[in-house]
C-alpha cells in the first residue's frame, strides 16, 4: 500500500467540482507512487461545504482555509477559489510547508506573482512544491503537439494562432457573477481564458513571448445583479437592479516570441479570447506554422491534433491524428483507440504528473515561475490597450 498523500481543497464550485474528479479518478486508472487521500474541503458556509464534500468524495469539511493549513493531517492544499485568494492562501500554506496545487491564473497581480514564486523556490528548498493548474497541457493532442514540435517537425515556427472563444456572455442579461469583478477574477477573457492560450502558446512554441500589442473591450457595461446563476453564464433578473462591469469582455493582442536556436528571429503571434463568439462553446484553439510543417488544434474536438507535412509533397494535406492511440500521452491508461477522452481527463492528468513528482521530490511543470511568465504577458496586454496598443516589450 503507498503512502498516502493527504490533500485538503479550498472551493467546491466548476473548477472544484473538476479536481475532485481528478483526485478521485487519478488512482483508479493510474499506479501513482502516492495514494491520494481526499481529506478535507474547505468552504464557507457549513451546511453547503458539508454537501458538497459528501457529493465530490471528501471525508470532511472545514469553514475556514486556516483549518487546512493547520492539520497535521493534510500535505497538500488544493486551491479552487478566484484569483483574488490565490496568493495569501498559497503563500500561507507553502510557508507551513504543504505541497500546493493552485488554478490558473496564479494571481490577480505581477506583484503577488512574483511573491508567490519567490516564496514556491524557497519552500521547495524544504520540500514543499507547488504547481499552477494550466490543465490544457495534459490533454493529449496537445501534449502530443509539444512532442512534435520539440521533435522539429515543423521546423523553425514562423507563426502562432492562438484564440480562446466561448459565448456565455452573449446575452447582456447574463448575471454579474465574480468573473466579471475586476477585484476578484483581475481581469475578465485575458486572465480567465486568455492565459490559458498564453501558457499552451509558449509552452508548445517553446518560447516565451517577448512582447505584446493589445487592445481590450468591454462590449457591455452593466449587468443584472443576483438571479440565478446557473453554470458560467444563466437568467439573471434582467429588470432588477444592475452593476458595472469592471472586466474586458474580449481580449486581442499580437505578439513576437523569443528567438530559439534554431529560429534565432523568432515566431510571430496573435492572440484573441473572448466570451461573445456566438456559437463558439469552448473553443481553445492552437495552430504553429514552421517551415516543414504545421499543427492546428481545437478543443472542441480535444482527441483530434490536425498536422500538415510539406515532406509528404504534392499529396501534402492537414491530416488527422487521433489522439488516443497508447503511445500517445496519457492515452494508453484509459480505452481502447478511437473511443476518446473528455475535458476532466486534463485535470485527473495534472493529479497523475503532480503526485509523480511530488513523490521524486521534483519539481512539477507548470510551474510558479512558468505561471508568472503567463502573469507578465497578462499585465503587458493591460499596459498596452491602456496606451493606444502601443508595443509593450516583457
Ligand atoms: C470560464 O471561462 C472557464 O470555466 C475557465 O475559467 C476555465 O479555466 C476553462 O477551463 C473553462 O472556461
Amino acid at each position: 500500500m503507498s503512502e498516502s498523500l493527504n490533500v485538503g481543497m479550498i472551493g467546491y464550485a466548476f473548477m472544484g467540482a473538476a479536481h475532485s474528479h481528478a483526485w478521485r479518478t487519478a488512482p483508479r486508472f493510474f499506479d501513482l507512487p502516492l495514494a491520494p487521500r481526499m481529506t478535507a474541503l474547505a468552504g464557507r458556509d457549513p451546511e453547503r461545504v458539508a454537501a458538497a464534500a459528501s457529493k465530490l468524495g471528501w471525508e470532511s469539511s472545514e469553514t475556514d482555509w486556516r483549518r487546512l493549513i493547520e492539520r497535521d493531517d493534510i500535505d497538500l492544499i488544493d486551491i479552487c477559489v478566484p484569483g483574488n485568494l490565490h496568493a495569501e492562501i498559497a503563500i500561507a500554506a507553502l510557508e507551513a510547508g504543504k505541497h500546493v496545487l493552485c488554478e490558473k491564473p496564479l494571481a490577480n497581480s505581477v506583484e503577488e506573482a512574483e511573491q508567490m514564486t519567490a516564496v514556491a523556490e524557497a519552500a521547495k528548498a524544504k520540500g514543499a512544491l507547488a504547481m499552477c493548474g494550466f490543465s490544457y497541457r495534459r490533454t493529449p493532442a496537445l501534449s502530443l503537439a509539444k512532442r512534435l514540435v520539440e521533435s522539429g517537425a515543423l521546423g523553425p515556427i514562423r507563426h502562432v494562432r492562438a484564440q480562446y472563444l466561448q459565448d456565455w456572455l452573449t446575452d447582456e442579461n447574463a448575471p454579474l457573477t465574480w468573473r466579471l469583478d475586476k477585484s476578484k477574477s483581475g481581469s475578465g477573457s485575458l486572465g480567465d481564458i486568455g492565459a490559458h492560450i498564453i501558457d499552451a502558446a509558449q509552452w508548445v512554441a517553446g518560447s516565451p513571448i517577448t512582447g505584446v500589442s493589445a487592445i481590450l473591450e468591454t462590449f457591455v457595461k452593466e449587468r443584472p445583479v443576483g438571479g440565478d446563476f446557473v453554470g458560467l453564464g444563466g437568467v439573471g433578473g434582467a429588470d432588477g437592479p444592475k452593476g458595472p462591469v469592471t472586466v474586458d469582455d474580449a481580449a486581442l493582442f499580437t505578439a513576437r516570441f523569443a528567438g530559439t536556436a534554431e529560429n534565432p528571429g523568432g515566431a510571430v503571434g496573435v492572440f484573441e479570447a473572448t466570451r461573445f463568439a456566438l456559437g463558439r462553446k469552448n473553443a481553445m484553439r492552437l495552430e504553429l506554422n514552421g517551415t516543414k510543417g504545421s499543427l492546428a488544434f481545437d478543443f472542441e474536438d480535444m482527441n483530434s491534433l490536425w498536422f500538415y507535412d510539406a515532406e509528404d509533397g504534392p499529396n501534402a494535406g492537414f491530416r488527422r491524428i487521433q489522439a488516443t492511440e497508447p503511445e500517445h500521452p496519457y492515452t494508453g491508461n484509459w480505452w481502447p483507440v478511437g473511443h476518446g477522452l473528455g475535458y476532466e481527463h486534463a485535470f485527473t492528468h495534472q493529479v497523475v504528473d503532480l503526485v509523480g513528482a511530488i513523490a521524486k521530490g521534483e519539481q512539477p511543470t507548470p510551474s510558479f515561475a512558468d505561471a508568472l511568465r503567463v502573469q507578465k504577458v497578462l499585465a503587458a496586454v493591460e499596459a498596452s490597450a491602456a496606451d493606444d496598443s502601443r508595443w509593450t516589450a516583457i
